[in-house]
């Protein structure tokens, strides 16, 4: 499958860009264009293939913000990615209006962690026609570390992203624009995320591309007692692990030392087909 130009033959990278609210001043606004920006560029630059562009946190605990907040954050960011590179600009995004806002500034593909479930997400991105990456979560954002709880989490997580593809297509989005996600963290224990990973070569089989996000998260500070600025290379182990079990897409912090590592794995991967 393609998004945009890019071609999804070997694994791909894409760079985490979360725009962080100033409500300081208009000064402060600017200050935090630039700096997305420069990040941009440099995670462009490190080899990233995609770069994902967030204005709401879903991070555990994190707080909603309105549409026309994460507007503002976002699309200024989305239109000066998209006039620097070709590369593919994602948005991180649950909300319809955000979605539209998005894809008119540039945005190629729609990465929602509530996997089209807000109203009007399904018919946004249908009409829309841009690839959507479809994430599994349990709960929301605010409380979804409190409990969370699973009959068995690989097949759970399977049959929820099976029925999500399900009524996409019925929605009219195409299995060519779909791309799924287990959503590591969201709503799952430190063994919910294990046994995922463990088991990620079975979502492969409902046949969409395979999207991860595993770039310093608190599994990997609880695997390696270090602090999230620390976690890198447990990130890198963590990556390469998804890469071996069919992952497609790496969602992460740490270009530059994630393509390298991909370098080691894309080598061996192609001398095992010749
Ligand atoms: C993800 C993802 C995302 N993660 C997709 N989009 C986040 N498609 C945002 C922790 O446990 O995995 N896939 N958008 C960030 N969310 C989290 C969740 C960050 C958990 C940190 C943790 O530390």
């Amino acid at each position: 499958m393609r998004i945009g130009r890019l071609n999804l033959e070997i694994p791909v990278v894409m760079g985490i860009l979360n725009i962080t609210p100033d409500s300081f001043s208009d000064g402060g606004r600017f200050l935090a264009r630039d700096d997305a920006l420069g990040q941009a560029e440099a995670m462009l630059q490190s080899g990233a293939s995609i770069i994902d562009v967030g204005g709401e946190s879903t991070r555990p605990g994190a707080q909603q913000v309105s549409a026309a907040e994460e507007i503002e954050r976002v699309v200024p960011i989305i239109e000066a990615i998209h006039n620097m590179t070709d590369a593919p600009v994602s948005i991180d995004t649950s909300k319809a209006d955000v979605m539209r806002a998005a894809v008119e500034a540039g945005a190629a593909m729609v990465n929602d962690v509530r996997a089209l479930r807000e109203a009007g997400a399904v018919a946004a991105a249908a009409d829309l026609g841009v690839v959507v990456c479809l994430m599994h979560m349990q709960g929301n954002p605010r409380t979804m570390q409190e409990e969370p709880h699973y009959e068995d989490v690989t097949l759970d997580v399977r049959d929820f992203l099976a029925s999500r593809i399900e009524t996409c297509i019925d929605a009219g989005i195409d299995r060519e624009r779909m791309v799924i996600d287990p959503g590591f963290g969201f709503g799952k224990s430190y063994r919910h995320n294990v046994e995922l990973l463990m088991n990620l070569r079975q979502l492969t089989d409902l046949g969409q591309p395979l999207m991860v996000g595993l770039s310093r998260k608190s599994m990997l500070g609880e695997m390696t007692g270090r602090d999230t600025g620390d976690r890198i290379p447990a990130s890198i182990a963590a990556a390469v692990i998804a890469v071996q079990a069919g992952a497609d897409i790496l969602r992460v912090h740490d270009v530059a030392e994630t393509v390298e590592a991909l370098k080691v794995t894309q080598a061996i991967a192609k001398a095992r087909q010749s």
